[in-house]
């Protein structure tokens, strides 16, 4: 059950798609002044949820904010990532969900003093606050998703190894990846194309000498079964001749001044304006000009800077420390008063600055994405933004920023995931291998051996780095195999996937959520469930060749390993399992089947129906359809049986 409560004039957030019925007395919370909200917690209690944050699934014992950054410094106390997602679970003595669902700053202490306090300080008065009550953690999480509506349904070339690097800049650059690729043996899908692509980072625009022929070049990779993904920047270049800022500027599409002009930031492609997407109007004709791409041929899109990022603004200079006075002291080192110069007009009429809608920038620039998408391609896009919000889940997928290659950052990837799946990301992943920094062969490895399991598995990393594509390492076979285990694992990964969105639930969910009653499987992190069927227990660790797993009960232990996979029934408790570097592990549940397909080069080779079921079940419902079609139901499902 949802309950919501309203206090001022909220700002529509797009979160909550359902009508949800209004409370008279506010549960669980006191109200304090200044509109912070606190409630005792029981002294086991588990909190969860908060989706993009750092640290662990259980998000007690420390402070959180929601203000939406571009901050690569992923450390356990950085305070806020690239989005907001303001849904928490408690459970323990009191099991409950509550869903801040604000655009403004919201901080969330939990218990991190240690006195078994939680309080949510919402920096706006204007606020809906949603109380989802329903029994265990588990059937709040599904009440919750119910309320904000279902997930992107991305094709399922969407489920295929991507391969992304900043830096790549020419059509040749992109061939060779391409190339290599398929000299190696390894699967490809996807190609990203990062702001090289453009001409001088204008959006809307391909390089003309390094892309002679775009149209044509689209068309040559996708006969090799190869997607191109570029990137788009939130900010419109200021220059005369260019068309989408001359007629956004005609239009009054922008965010202004405090003086009504149209506001200014530098970014990559020097001074920008902002899309002002918190406009209906805005958004469309925003999301209409990817009419440029879809015309190229073009139906996958990463949405980049949309927090969003600046370098610089008329009267801050670049690289200028942060102002102490008017900066935020929970958030010293960043440059929060820019978000205070610019204006944006709600569809009430209201002015308001960016600073009190903040976190919903990049949700608003998904959506107007997403629902120009939606307008111009007769089949499934694939969407992924930087920035997000709870609601944005609807129109896209989200990656999870600039992280860097550290066991550190893997592990947080494995923590990140059910978090994201709470809040309705079913799509999402990390750059595998690591963003900054130079990753290592093992490190990468062990990375892919994880990502196989999650939605957006895409290898990105940063201008200057080691260059971290599978082929430019030795033994490219241990490569090859662990991605191809991806696509043999298909026609589950994408049933799960699809039939979790359909139902509105997640895909991948800590081992609380399965085992509630498990008091061992609930405290474990470093675990998840994938689908119905599959459990994993990544390597998380240099220099290891095996780890110790918890088995809540008993199950199939599955190895694979030079194409091919081993069975083994395995007892409940704790058992070590090797793994050397060019093994992956995992498990299926009693009683549950996996379908595996044939090794394919991308999934446009796929079949989903030629399958071997692996486990003990006796039936497996498998989602089916073409890949692309935009009429996906349930009633799409067939019953496997081995
Ligand atoms: O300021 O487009 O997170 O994935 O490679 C950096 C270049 C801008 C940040 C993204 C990253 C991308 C990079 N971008």
């Amino acid at each position: 059950m949802v309950t919501q409560y309203i206090y001022g004039v909220p700002v529509e957030t797009f979160a909550a798609v359902k009508e949800v019925e209004h409370g008279k007395e506010l549960p669980y919370f006191s109200w304090e002044k200044d509109m912070t909200f606190t409630c005792p917690l029981g002294k086991e209690d588990i909190v969860y949820g908060l989706g993009e944050t750092m640290r662990g699934i259980n998000k007690r014992g420390a402070r959180y904010i929601s203000f939406n950054y571009d901050d690569s410094r992923h450390r356990d106390d950085m305070p806020s990532m690239y989005g907001s997602h303001n849904f928490i679970v408690v459970d323990g003595e009191k099991t409950f969900g509550a869903f801040f669902d604000t655009p403004a700053k919201v901080v969330f202490d939990i218990d991190s003093a240690g006195d078994g306090l939680l309080s949510v300080a919402c920096e706006s008065s204007d606020l809906r606050l949603y109380i989802v009550e329903g029994g265990s953690a588990y059937s709040v999480v599904k009440e919750f998703l119910g309320i904000i509506g279902r997930s992107f349904l991305p094709p399922l070339w969407a489920f295929g190894y991507g391969q992304s690097r900043w830096g790549y800049k020419t059509a040749r650059d992109i061939s060779r990846v391409a190339a290599k690729h398929r000299e190696a043996g390894i699967p490809l899908d996807y190609i990203c194309l990062d702001i090289d692509y453009m001409d001088r980072y204008i959006d809307f625009t391909v390089h003309k000498r390094r892309f002679p022929k775009m149209a044509a070049y689209v068309k040559m990779m996708l006969e090799q079964g190869l997607h191109l993904v570029p990137i788009v920047d939130a900010g419109i270049k200021v220059e005369p001749g260019n068309a989408v800022y001359e007629e956004g500027v005609e239009k009054g599409c922008f965010c202004k001044n405090q003086d009504g002009r149209d506001f200014q930031a530098e970014v990559w492609p020097g001074m920008t304006h902002f899309p002002d997407f918190m406009r209906e109007t805005v958004r469309a004709w925003f999301g209409s000009q990817y009419r440029f791409y879809t015309e190229l041929g073009l139906e996958g899109f990463w949405n980049d800077m949309n927090e969003p990022a600046i370098f610089s603004t008329e009267s801050r200079k670049k690289n200028a420390p942060p102002d102490a006075e008017r900066g935020d002291p929970d958030q010293p080192g960043r440059h929060i008063a820019d978000y205070k110069d610019f204006f944006h007009r709600l569809d009430d009429g209201r002015r308001i600055s960016n600073y009190k809608v903040h976190n919903v920038y990049g949700a608003m620039m998904t959506k107007a994405s997403g629902e120009g998408l939606e307008k111009l391609l007769d089949k499934r896009y694939l969407l992924f933004s930087r920035s997000s919000y709870i609601g944005a889940h609807r129109y896209g997928g989200i990656w999870t920023g600039d992280n860097e290659s550290s066991w550190r950052m893997l592990r947080q990837n494995v923590y990140h995931m059910p978090s994201l799946n709470m809040c309705g990301f079913l799509y999402s992943g990390a750059d595998t291998g690591g963003f900054g920094g130079n990753t290592s062969r093992e490190l990468l490895l062990r990375w892919l051996a994880f990502s196989v399991f999650t939605p957006l598995m895409r290898n990105h990393s940063a201008i200057g780095t080691r260059k971290q594509e599978c082929y430019r390492f030795r033994g490219t076979e241990d490569f090859q195999s662990i991605i191809s285990l991806r696509y043999r694992l298909l026609p589950y990964l994408y049933s799960e996937y699809m039939k979790a969105a359909l139902r509105q639930d997640m895909l991948i969910r800590p081992l609380a959520f399965d085992y509630p009653d498990d008091e061992k499987a609930r405290r474990i992190e470093d675990q998840l469930m994938v689908g119905e069927g599959i459990m994993i227990a990544p390597i998380l660790e240099k220099g290891v060749n095996g780890r110790i797993v918890y088995l809540p009960e008993p199950m199939t232990e599955v190895r694979y390993s030079g194409g091919s996979f081993t069975c083994m029934d395995v007892g409940a408790g704790e058992r070590t399992a090797m793994a050397p570097l060019n093994t992956v592990v995992f498990y299926i549940r009693r009683g549950k089947l996996v379908p595996v397909g044939k090794a394919v080069s991308n999934t446009a080779e796929m079949d989903l129906l030629d399958v071997e079921l692996l486990g003990s079940g006796t039936s497996y419902e498998q989602y089916v359809d073409d890949g692309s079609t935009k009429e996906c139901s349930l009633d799409r499902c067939v019953v496997r049986r081995p």
